[in-house]
């Protein structure tokens, strides 16, 4: 197939081999995209550049998207290997631990929100404003990855659904404003997925198993499933879908009542 040959990717949150950046990263290097990573620490160095190096890639600079210096420095870095890229993935969210766990009205404060909303959604657009540049006339593609805790609640997803919220309105201002650009914007709704960042979560294990016995395919999601869905929206094949939720969930976000 090789519907990515010729772009570009840029893929921004890659953290271990069970990371949701890792399924999109296989599949879009499958289907013949370049890729460029970041890690977000001295101590995800190694395996991020091991992991790109596994996909042919030897673009992996710092950026913890948080900080507005890193974001700066990683673009000017990333200048001296690529004056252009087609596709921006970001695959990054954050809120405390202890916004996680208990009653969204007991738990929340200030900084929790603040954090929740700083690193899960403000990154996109901070990413997206200083993407645009590089992707100016060339059919380019953002992507961004959001979960039903933004239009609905569950238990202990709290604050990160806010902040889901607010990542699923910037999808649509930045589908709007980037379209002139013909640069396209959509977000994957995922099911849950163990990855490491879902690992600590209280109550995953129950969640993965009510989705498995109620959603329409009967099963949960894996990275390699949202993989090929990314590498879609983001190739020319999706050259009409812009500013979309797309929904990667086995169909669970349909149901009303589960049958018997
Ligand atoms: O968006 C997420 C999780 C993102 C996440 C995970 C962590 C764990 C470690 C954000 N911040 C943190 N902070 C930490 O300290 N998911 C869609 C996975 C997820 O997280 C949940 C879920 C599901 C599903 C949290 C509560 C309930 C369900």
């Amino acid at each position: 197939m090789s519907f990515l040959a010729g772009k570009r990717a840029l893929i921004v949150g890659l953290a271990s081999n069970r990371s949701i950046a890792w399924g999109i990263a296989s599949a879009m290097r499958r289907e013949g995209a370049e890729l460029a990573f970041n890690y977000q620490n001295d101590k995800l160095e190694g395996r991020v550049k091991k992991m790109a190096a596994e996909l042919d890639s030897d673009i992996a600079l710092p950026m913890d998207v948080g900080d507005d210096a890193d974001i700066d420095a990683f673009f000017d870095g990333l200048r001296k290997s690529w004056d252009s890229f087609d596709i921006l993935v970001h695959s990054v969210a954050y809120a405390p631990a202890d916004q996680l766990d208990g009653r969204f009205v007991d738990v929340v404060n200030r900084e929790g929100f603040r954090i929740a909303h700083d690193v899960s959604s403000y990154s996109f657009a901070a990413l997206a404003q200083k993407s645009q540049h590089f992707m100016k006339d060339k059919a380019g593609a953002m992507l961004t990855l959001s979960y039903l805790g933004s239009t609905r609640t569950l238990p202990n997803y709290n604050v990160m659904g806010l902040a889901k919220a607010s990542l699923e309105a910037n999808v649509r201002f930045l589908a709007q404003d980037l379209g002139a650009d013909n640069i396209r914007v959509n977000a994957i709704s995922a099911g849950p997925i163990r990855t490491l960042a879902a690992s600590g979560i209280k109550g995953i294990r129950e969640m993965l198993a009510q989705v498995a016995d109620v959603a329409p395919l009967k099963r949960n999601v894996g990275i390699h499933e949202v993989g090929n869905a990314a590498a879609f929206l983001c190739s020319d094949l999706a050259s009409a879908i812009t500013g979309q939720i797309i929904y990667a969930d086995a169909g669970y976000n349909i149901i009303g009542m589960p049958s018997t």
